[in-house]
């Protein structure tokens, strides 16, 4: 199992903070200077674990909407609470599925309610209204090129079900009122505990290579065991779920026959098998944290 002083990686990649997100970070945090407000994407299964605190102290000043994504891969309830929660701390949040094309009413609508004030001072000055500059921030494959081509009401960037698709920052038009920069998702390099890592990596936003996948599957076996034992006995017929994370992840692999070539059970691909079968959405709706209010 990982310990604590290697953050939960492996010796070997505990550099693993690559060096394309160094640069994103930097052209991110000098770019929130020029823009009106900005959109940061939160996965609605984690969202205290999809923060990055590397953008806090750039958004600290700036106006902000929340958009938490793939809202219909959480826990409808729990994505509530988690609503209550933000807005309760006076936080402008949504809870959407980004591939849907009707978020753009609502998401411009909240973009036009934040920049009311600002516009109106414009009005005032007399300066004409010109579009709000916005900017989508968010761990990777979270959805931030997803959400845009919903609202641009076609593919006009490219979206991929693994981290790291998008590349460099992009600016789209998406009506004469608003204009979006698309941007690369950002990590950061260490994380204040072992479970912001394992949730990350549940979730897809960390790729798989970066953490053992074993440790990972089975800190996600016992969170189902504990959180939504009934999904694991309906998706692979479990009659009782009271044992060893270890057994449960070894008679998947017999169930799927994983095996290698010496007959024991292969758990490395019956790790990945799992995730896998939790991020298509498979295992059923889940949430991978509490909101603070109710733990
Ligand atoms: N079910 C579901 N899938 C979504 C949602 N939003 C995005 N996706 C899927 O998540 C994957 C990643 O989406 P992207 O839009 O490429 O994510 P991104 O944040 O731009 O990722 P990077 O460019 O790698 O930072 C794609 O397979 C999308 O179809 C959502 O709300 N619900
Ligand atoms: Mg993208």
């Amino acid at each position: 199992m990982a310990n604590e002083e290697n953050f939960g990686f492996k010796k070997s990649t505990i550099n693993w903070y690559p060096g394309h997100m160094v640069k994103a970070i930097r052209e991110i945090n000098e770019k929130i200077k020029l823009v009106d407000l900005v959109i940061v994407l939160l996965d609605a299964r984690c969202p205290k674990s999809s923060l990055n605190p590397l953008l806090s102290d750039s958004l600290k000043n700036k106006k902000c909407l929340y958009v938490f994504t793939k809202k219909d891969k959480a826990d409808t309830q729990k994505t509530n609470q988690w609503v209550h929660y933000f807005k309760k701390q006076d936080i402008r949040v949504v809870a959407i599925d980004a591939r849907e094309g009707k978020n753009d009413k609502l998401i411009i609508k909240e973009a036009e309610l934040l920049m009311k004030e600002k516009r109106e001072k414009d009005l005032a000055k007399g300066l004409k209204p010109r579009p709000i500059k916005t900017m989508i921030v968010g761990i990777p494959n979270v959805g931030k090129s997803t959400l845009i081509n919903a609202l641009v009401g076609k593919k006009v960037v490219a979206v991929g079900d693994k981290p790291g698709i998008t590349k460099a920052q992009q600016w789209i038009k998406i009506n004469q009122n608003l204009e979006l920069l698309d941007t690369p998702g950002v990590l950061w390099p260490k994380f204040d505990n072992q479970i912001i890592g394992y949730n990350l990596s549940i979730i897809g936003s960390i790729n798989d290579t970066i953490l053992p996948i074993f440790d990972v599957a089975l800190y996600f076996i016992d969170f189902i065991k504990k959180n939504y034992p009934q999904s694991l006995k309906n998706r692979y017929q479990f009659d009782d779920v009271n044992e060893e994370a270890l057994n449960i992840l070894t008679k998947i692999a017999k169930r799927q026959n994983y095996l290698l070539n010496n007959k024991e059970e292969d758990l490395e691909r019956t790790s990945r098998f799992i995730l896998q079968e939790y991020r298509m959405g498979y295992l059923g709706k889940m949430t991978l944290e509490q909101c603070k209010d109710d733990e």
